[in-house]
């Protein structure tokens, strides 16, 4: 069994972050431009199942219709969207990510589509220019689910946005009816983590 993440946002809102502490537990602090996709295995009831997590630099190329961009979409089966709490822009930056995953999705299935929008730098309180019921607003009104998190501070955050993905993302293979590739996934991403595993990182 196997699920294709990708992490996308703006500059600096902490994909990597978040990314590296699902994977690792740790919280490292600065984490370069490496684009890469992160494959991470674990035994669930005695199956394997792989994420693999694609996560990339901002690209100002988002915002056209690149071959990259187009390439992402495709291969997802789900998305973690990031913006930081702290800032505007990057929030602003969301909606218009949804909605062009969506059409391009269109072209390609009639899936529903899976994601997860993430506020980070949740431990960042006293320079926050984004209300929380702003993301959650944001999230409801483009069927998505909504999380806070810091990637910082808090592990167990990040694990539960992917938690809620997968959920998701098994639910859109149930609509469609199509085979569930995800049978299996113990609802609580701690406990698959609490198992053994083939770190990549
Ligand atoms: N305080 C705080 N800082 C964070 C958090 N997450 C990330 N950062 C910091 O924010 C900066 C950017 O984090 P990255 O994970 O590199 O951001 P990114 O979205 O991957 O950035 P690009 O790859 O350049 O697009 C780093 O200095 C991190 O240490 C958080 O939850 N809280
Ligand atoms: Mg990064």
């Amino acid at each position: 069994m196997e699920a294709n993440i990708v992490v996308m946002g703006t500059e600096s809102v902490g994909k990597s972050a978040m990314t590296v502490r699902l994977l690792t537990r740790r919280f490292i602090g600065e984490y370069g431009d490496i684009e890469s996709i992160y494959s991470q295995s674990f035994i669930v009831d005695g199956r394997e199942v792989t994420l693999n997590i694609w996560d990339s630099p901002y690209s100002q190329d988002l915002s056209v219709e690149t071959s990259d961009f187009h390439k992402k979409i495709q291969w997802a089966d789900g998305f973690v969207l990031v913006y930081s709490i702290c800032d505007r822009a990057s929030f602003n930056a969301i909606s218009r990510l949804v909605q062009k995953i969506k059409s391009t999705r269109d072209c390609f299935s009639r899936d529903k589509v899976p994601i997860v929008i993430v506020g980070n730098k949740k431990d960042l309180h006293h320079r926050r220019t984004v209300l929380s019921e702003e993301g959650r607003m944001l999230a409801l009104s483009m069927d998505c689910l909504f999380c806070e998190v810091s990637a910082a501070e808090n592990y167990h955050s990040v694990v539960s946005v992917f938690n809620g993905l997968v959920d998701r993302m098994k639910d859109a293979k149930l609509a469609t009816k199509r085979p569930l590739r995800f049978k299996g996934i113990v609802k609580s991403m701690s406990a698959v983590f609490a198992r053994r595993r083939t770190d990549s990182l």
